[in-house]
């Protein structure tokens, strides 16, 4: 019997093999995320080898993702409607609070459940050809995979509230000038800038980076009294590591070679 084929390829590039690139390879229906590609998504987070420090996520194709495969929204009821829901949020939670930081390299369309997608991502990367949209307003759903935590806290609620209320779509520029990217990046070279910042990230102590993904994001959530001793409690474990202390004596040698410059 013929398996069917995967719409997720995962590969390691990079020094020892540390990267662990990430691709949806359903590029004929625009990366449209079916269920199964969803599980494969979740599977794949859930299951990266010790040995990988660092992720990249991409699309292959002419768009990083067309959001959630039309073909397969059927009649659901409430209660299969919850549960399709929340089996994205596991998904992409696995993403987001995975074991290492994950950079999305964006192109094209990054629409509906596809912004989710790159929203659950530690880094986005946009390319010129990039554009956000949500079409659940128009299509006469709601987002299901997470974005309306997610997607606030990168834009604000009254921008998401506008894009899916208009339809509005905004394209790169727009995009990284409101927070969607952090990196704007000419056309076709997404997936190169994000392979850099993550070797780059690949290079940091594993604690600090699980310090940025499982502390940063809920210690910002916390009220401040709180947030300071839960920053005082991860800073104390993250300092207290053998390999916190040889970066510390490396750079007073002056043997660090990585002396802050100017940007
Ligand atoms: C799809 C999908 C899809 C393309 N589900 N099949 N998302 C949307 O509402 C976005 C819908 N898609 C588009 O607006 C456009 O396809 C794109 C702007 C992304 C790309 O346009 P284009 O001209 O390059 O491609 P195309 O000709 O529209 O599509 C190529 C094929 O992909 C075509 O199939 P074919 O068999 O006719 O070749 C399309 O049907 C198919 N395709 N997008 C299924 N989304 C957790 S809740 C999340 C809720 C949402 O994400 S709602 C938003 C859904």
């Amino acid at each position: 019997m013929q398996s069917k084929p995967k719409d997720l390829s995962v590969s390691y590039a990079g020094a020892s093999q540390q990267i662990a690139v990430v691709r949806l390879t359903r590029g004929a229906k625009r990366n449209a995320l079916s269920d199964g590609l969803v599980a494969e998504l979740r599977d794949a987070f859930q299951n990266l080898p010790d040995t990988v420090r660092a992720a990249v996520l991409d699309g292959e194709g002419e768009h990083f993702c067309a959001g959630l495969d039309l073909s397969e929204l059927k009649e659901r009821d409430a209660g299969q409607g919850l549960h399709h829901s929340r089996s994205w949020h596991v998904a992409l939670d696995a993403i987001q609070y995975g074991p290492v930081p994950v950079v999305a390299a964006l192109h094209g369309a990054v629409v509906g459940g596809g912004l989710e997608l790159a929203a659950s991502a530690h880094i986005r990367v946009a390319d010129a050809t990039t554009f956000y949209a949500l079409p659940e307003g128009s299509r006469g759903i709601f987002v299901g995979g997470g974005g309306s935590v997610r997607i606030p806290k990168l834009i604000g609620v009254a921008r998401m509230t506008d894009m899916m209320l208009t339809g509005r779509v905004y394209n790169a520029e727009d995009g990284e000038r409101l927070g969607f990217a952090q990196y704007g990046v000419p056309a076709g070279s997404a997936f190169d800038k994000a392979m850099e910042l993550a070797e780059r990230i690949a290079g940091n102590a594993p604690l600090t980076n699980y310090a940025l993904m499982h502390a940063l994001p809920r210690i910002a959530e916390q009220p401040a009294d709180h947030g300071y001793l839960t920053e005082a409690l991860i800073s104390a474990i993250a300092q207290a590591a053998p390999e916190a202390k040889a970066r510390v004596r490396d750079f007073l040698a002056g043997k660090a070679g990585t002396k802050v410059k100017k940007g």
